[in-house]
């Protein structure tokens, strides 16, 4: 059986930000957009959240809430920082740590033969290096796959730990509802819901072949493990980015083109920064926008070789949008790059080139 450890930090950019200005300590303080505009909150302190604030609430909302709540602006590079201090910590236990965002990771500690070999007391000595290192605090779960090390991370924040034993699992899937498990993001949710399954228990008695049909073989598949408590996904050490891409939400919707599209340029200018600086090249763009409605498209173009260049996406881009519906106003648009190549391919065509 696999000893799997998920770590995650309480309330990571507050407390980063509390950490760093006492002024911020021990008040309601959200970290996150204009509280003027359309922002929305990125983190909220435990002290906000007890006005009921979440994260992806607007700052509108969020203020009215708390009226006296501190709102501050993101500074990611700390966050960075942080976030690169920890995977340190991780790595002296097993090169195996998948980190998932700046703020959590699972390690594949199987073969860690330090501390007996207990993965308890290596979650802790974890916890501890941490706070000692950084001055703040994680949770941490422990079990044998990364499904319920992560359920188990969740249960005992802040500063926290939950081992979750095998005798266990199953009252507890049961017991949850199916938002928290990880993968069931808000429209397979609420297809769900529309089934009449809201908890673990009720998924579990699903077929499989309802899932399938729902969702596809390998979602349909994965939703049906989980539910009983079987997760077969290994801790990837080198998590392979498939996407990098920008987007932007505008402070009021917008009609005229081009407004839009000098919008779209800049993203695609970032975009492609954001590639280079990975020294990757892309065979794919993809444009997304949202319209004032709220309802969502997005169009993408595969190119033989990759872009050369952003203005040349950015063509691609264009050819894009004017492909896209335009009766209602625009309220977000964002590019992405996929498809990768290593760069080789720019100088030497691969034989799928040459031949196509
Ligand atoms: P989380 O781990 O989800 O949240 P958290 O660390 O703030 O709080 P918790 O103690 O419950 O773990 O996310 C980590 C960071 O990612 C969070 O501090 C801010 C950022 N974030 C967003 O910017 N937007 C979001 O919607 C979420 C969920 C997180
Ligand atoms: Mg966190």
């Amino acid at each position: 059986m696999r000893k799997i450890i998920h770590i995650d930090m309480d309330a990571f950019f507050a407390s980063v930000e509390q950490r760093d200005n006492p002024a911020l300590r021990g008040k309601p303080l959200i970290v996150g957009g204009d509280p003027n505009g359309r922002g929305v909150v990125s983190t909220a302190s435990y002290e906000a959240r007890q006005y009921g604030i979440r994260s992806a609430m607007s700052c509108y909302e969020a203020k009215k809430r708390c009226p006296h709540a501190i709102f501050v602006r993101p500074r990611f590079d700390a966050y960075r920082a942080v976030s690169a201090q920890v995977q340190a910590i991780m790595r002296t236990l097993t090169p195996i740590v998948e980190p998932l965002s700046l703020d959590e990771a699972y390690l594949d500690v199987t073969d860690t033969h330090l501390y007996q070999g207990s993965a308890t007391l290596m979650a802790n000595h974890l916890r501890q290096a941490i706070f000692d290192t950084t001055g703040l605090t994680a949770s941490a779960g422990v079990s044998y796959n990364k499904m319920l090390a992560k359920i188990a991370s969740d249960i005992n924040k802040p500063n926290g730990i939950t081992v979750i034993v095998p005798e266990y699992v199953q009252a507890l899937i049961d017991s949850l509802p199916i938002e928290r498990f990880h993968g069931i993001g808000k429209s397979s949710s609420a297809k769900l819901h529309d089934l009449g399954i809201h908890t673990g228990l009720q998924l579990r008695k699903t077929e499989l072949s309802t899932l399938v049909d729902l969702f596809g073989q390998k979602r349909g598949q994965y939703y049906y493990d989980i539910a009983h408590g079987i997760d077969h996904r290994p801790v990837q050490a080198e998590r392979i980015r498939k996407s990098i891409g920008t987007e932007i939400t505008f402070g009021e919707n917008i009609s005229q083109d081009e407004i839009i599209l000098a919008k779209i340029h800049e993203q695609t200018l970032d975009a492609y920064d954001a590639l280079k600086a990975r020294s990757l090249t892309a065979h794919t763009i993809t444009l997304k926008v949202k319209y004032a409605d709220f309802s969502q498209i997005t169009r993408s173009h595969t190119h033989k070789l990759p872009f050369e260049s952003a203005e040349q996406a950015y063509q691609w881009a264009v050819q894009l949008f004017q492909q896209i519906d335009r009766t209602l106003a625009i309220r977000l648009v964002g590019v992405t790059f996929s498809n990768f190549g290593t760069g080789d391919d720019l100088s030497q065509p691969s034989l799928f080139d040459v031949l196509d």
